[in-house]
């Protein structure tokens, strides 16, 4: 089996209500009885992954589920486990009694995946006893994609595991900095060297940008930003773009004349990584943050906590400085968010460097699912220190967000 990292691959979750035949399904595509299959509903309580190669496609991680209707959350906002797996998921495999019609539970299962925007595929299981032919009006009134099988007697399965090959999104190549550059442009990179810089080494998103600019053939310059002024007028033309450290970009701000387009490395990554419009809209929440409203700030990693930790003691003193509001604020660590997201007015979540991009996406759709705001440290930083909206000026989708905020 190849070895591509478990969060890597791309993720199809079986999903429905109990007894359905989820975990038969999701035996039939392992090609071996991997999970308990019996004829009392409840069987499977919680997920089980199984990683594997689905071909022609590649190396997939499939995820059985406990049936909706075992779960009881469904219809009250919160994460529950059945959204938890469906966030992480690429693919949804929505799996059906060939003899009933759709339940309340099942339609507001579709209206969650709909929702969090994913792929999905209906499926209709037990056919060999005949299908409910409301079911498939109700679907098909839906506009809604389905396959007909039978674990039973192993019939449409071949064809619906080819259906989903067919249908696994492919990755989106996401640029960093490679669209906002052509050949022989010119980029500065401000890299501030501190103590809070590692020994003897660029950052990653730093060194990511300098690859991108030289991959579209064009010409990077880097300084301190006590050497950037030097820099900029050493050159015969103005850069195409001046990329910051967040924390210093007011003074580096100071220092680019205004008609040079200028941004933070954390605001390239958001682009990346996160969602740059979706964050743009949480710096708008600091705004209307009051006295006594719980803020979250969600660390993905545990790290050595620093004596001016940004997480622990800078964010949550300038969101205090900058909103003049009696604020509630807890930091936590971990990849889950806590039980009680729902309380809390915004989420300000650290980079997600240690997260993979689909990791990082999954925290912010279920932030979405939930209503709460989520921006990042590096745009909220950029906010709050007065560089929003020129940081964001480059990006013509987030500054469109930003203007129609106003
Ligand atoms: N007639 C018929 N029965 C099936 C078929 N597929 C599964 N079953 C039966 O349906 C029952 C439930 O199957 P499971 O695969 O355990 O269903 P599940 O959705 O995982 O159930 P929970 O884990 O309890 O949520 C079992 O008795 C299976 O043998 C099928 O195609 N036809
Ligand atoms: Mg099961």
């Amino acid at each position: 089996m190849s070895k591509v990292a478990q969060s890597e691959r791309k993720h199809i979750a079986f999903v429905g209500l109990r007894n359905v035949g989820k975990s038969s399904l999701m035996n039939k595509f392992v090609g071996q009885d991997l999970v308990i299959v019996s004829d009392s509903p409840g069987t499977t309580t919680d997920p089980v992954r199984k990683a594997m190669e689905l071909l022609p496609f590649g190396p997939v991680v499939l995820i059985d589920t406990a049936g909706i209707d075992d779960v009881g959350e469904l219809g009250e906002k919160r994460i529950g486990k059945t959204v938890k797996v469906i966030s992480e998921a690429d693919f949804v495999i929505l799996v059906l009694d060939s003899q009933n019609t759709l339940s309340q539970k099942e339609k507001n299962l579709i209206e969650e995946i709909k929702f969090l925007e994913l792929p999905f595929l209906a499926v209709i299981n037990k056919c060999e006893l005949g299908i409910n032919y409301d079911l498939v009006e109700e679907l098909d009134s839906m506009n809604i994609k389905f396959e007909s099988v039978s674990c039973l007697n192993n019939e449409g399965i071949h064809e619906l595991k080819e259906n989903v090959v067919k249908n696994l999104p492919a990755d989106d190549e996401l640029p960093l900095v490679g669209d906002l550059l052509k050949q022989h442009d010119v980029i500065v990179l401000v890299v501030p060297i501190d103590l809070g810089a590692p020994k003897g080494r660029l950052i990653m998103p730093q060194v990511q940008t300098i690859r991108e600019s030289l991959d579209v053939d064009s010409i990077v310059v880097v300084a301190k930003d006590k050497e950037l002024r030097s820099a900029l007028n050493k050159l015969a033309e103005p850069p195409k773009l001046v990329v910051t450290d967040s924390q210093a970009i007011m003074r580096v701000a100071a220092d680019v004349p205004d008609e040079i387009p200028l941004t933070t490395f954390s605001i390239l990554m958001a682009r990346y990584k996160g969602d740059l419009g979706e964050y743009v809209r949480g710096i708008k929440r600091i705004g209307e943050l009051n006295n006594g409203d719980k803020v979250l700030v969600a660390e993905a990693c545990s790290h050595h906590v620093q004596e001016d930790d940004i997480g622990k003691i800078k964010i949550p003193r300038w969101l205090r400085l900058h909103t003049k509001k009696d604020l509630l604020i807890d930091v936590v660590n971990g990849h889950d968010y806590p039980e009680n997201l729902s309380d809390y007015k915004l989420i300000v979540h650290c980079g997600g460097c240690m997260l993979t991009r689909k990791m990082m996406q999954q925290r912010i759709k279920q932030a979405k699912y939930i209503g709460v705001p989520i921006v990042n440290y590096g745009v909220a930083i950029s906010y709050m220190h007065g560089a929003i909206p020129r940081a964001i000026e480059p990006f013509g989708e987030a500054i469109s967000v930003w203007n129609s905020l106003k």
